[in-house]
């Protein structure tokens, strides 16, 4: 095991991780900007180290100034949370050329999913649904209408070096796609500086359900289950939950084992995770891997018993599993919602500043993950997200109740927060019958 980690990110994933590794006995070297000095993670560590100014670029992404700060400390390893450097394989090169353990997977399986046309190509050499659609890139306009032709209207045209919904287009017409082609052909140029596409059919009224996936350096890899995210705003999660209200067990051994050959196929170790659509027709499509723990790492820790953080550790420190898929049992029922400080009466837009009052909720089945504290000044320059609420119990509909509990007593006074909007989605009769797919809130609550 190692001595000392490197926690390479912020706020209550910062926090997280150090949970995890002083449990295991690891010593943490917290990074901080200057705006996060009085952040309360740096309080949890063995020891901090600036690392630059605000602006992420100046710090958090900062890779010789991180680099610097894991050599003078002396780490064994690096952790780099979500966001941020989490999957940047020139990071994950970087660190292994400083002898450094990156806390993830390998920097070749980071850049070969991270490329979404080829890891569709990988999906389907390894027997993966994907969505009807071009065997790869798509180069030009003629190829693009040979392939719509081909699946048939509405068809989606997106951004090989994208994901979370940047560098997309949806077409309903031959002309539509013309000009779709061309526009998410120069946005992906001018965001990832890569203006490589690919077409999938539209699959209309999806839900997002992922897999989580944890594997070892020896080739083991274990499936935890799945997460209902279909609660988003412009591709930000709202709400997740385990398991998903909308697969029955066959489909749900059935996306696992999927994903299990996805992962088999990138060589992936450490934890992960494998997004899918579903249809309302029941059937499931694969459409991205995220090659990092993420934020609702924690519904799949709820259900299984796990810790995922201590996992990643463990394995990226040579251990093998110890647990088989036969030990994996999904038990009752979890559902987080993210509690960001952000006003949803006008356009979620961002609420920064002091946190006047901050009272958290508890009692049985309730936990909080948040850096923030009564006194608290959210700073302006990050993730407007400042903690979630989890809840874990026997059935979804007690789960329900029992946020809805949760919520009500959660006091964050100062900055507009998620809560109201949060108390709303959960009194809807869609959300409550479990029936909502992921045009769900934009279409209730715009
Ligand atoms: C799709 C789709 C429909 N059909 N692909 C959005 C983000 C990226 N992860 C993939 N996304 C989508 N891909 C096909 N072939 C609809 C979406 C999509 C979506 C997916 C999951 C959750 C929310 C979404 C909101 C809008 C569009």
């Amino acid at each position: 095991m190692f001595n000392r980690i490197l926690v390479a990110n912020r706020g209550e994933i910062a926090q997280r991780i150090i949970r995890a590794a002083t449990e295991l006995g690891v010593e943490t070297v917290a990074i901080y900007s200057e705006a996060d000095a009085d952040a309360l993670y740096l309080r949890q560590a063995s020891e901090t180290i600036c690392v630059g100014a605000a602006p992420s670029a100046q710090s958090y992404l900062n890779v010789p100034a991180i680099i610097s700060a894991a050599e003078i400390a002396d780490v064994d390893a690096i952790h780099p949370g979500y966001g941020f450097l989490a999957e940047n394989s020139t990071f994950a090169e970087v660190c292994r050329s400083c002898k450094i353990q990156f806390i993830g997977p390998d920097p070749e399986t980071i850049a070969a999913v991270g490329n979404k046309a080829n890891a569709r190509e990988m999906a389907i050499k390894a027997g993966v649904p994907v969505v009807p659609g071009s065997d790869g890139p798509v180069n030009d306009e003629a190829e693009a209408r040979a392939v719509a032709a081909e699946i048939g209207f509405p068809v989606i045209i997106k951004a090989s070096s994208g994901g979370g919904g940047r560098g997309m287009r949806v077409a309903h017409n031959e002309p539509a796609l013309v000009s779709g082609f061309h526009a998410a052909r120069s946005e992906a140029d001018a965001a990832f500086g890569d203006d490589t596409v690919y077409i999938e059919r539209f699959v209309e009224r999806p839900r997002h359900v992922e897999v989580q996936i944890l594997g070892d350096k020896f080739g083991k890899i274990l499936h935890l289950g799945e997460r209902d995210c279909s609660v988003q705003r412009r591709h930000q999660k709202l709400i997740e939950e385990s398991p998903s209200p909308a697969l029955d067990d066959a489909q749900r051994e059935m996306i696992g084992d999927a994903a299990v050959r996805m992962a088999e196929a990138a060589n992936y170790h450490n934890a992960g995770t494998v997004e899918f659509l579903l249809a309302p027709s029941g059937d499931f499509y694969f459409i991205e891997v995220n090659a990092r723990i993420q934020v609702e790492h924690t519904v799949t820790e709820l259900v299984t018993g796990l810790d995922l953080i201590q996992e990643m550790i463990r394995v990226a420190a040579g251990e093998p599993l110890s647990i088989d898929q036969s030990d994996i049992e999904i038990r009752g029922h979890a559902i987080e919602c993210r509690i960001n400080a952000e006003d949803p009466a006008k356009d979620f837009q961002p609420s920064p500043g002091l946190v006047e009052s901050f009272v958290p909720p508890g009692g049985p089945g309730v936990r909080v993950d948040s850096h923030c504290f009564s006194g608290y000044r959210i700073p302006p320059n990050y993730d407007s997200m400042v903690g979630k609420l989890l809840v874990h119990r026997p059935t979804r509909q007690e789960a329900i109740r029992t946020m809805r509990r949760a919520l009500s007593e959660f006091v964050i006074d100062g900055p507009k927060t998620t809560i109201p909007i949060h108390l709303d989605i959960l009194g809807h009769r869609d959300y409550r019958a479990g029936t909502h797919d992921t045009g769900f809130l934009e279409r209730y609550f715009s």
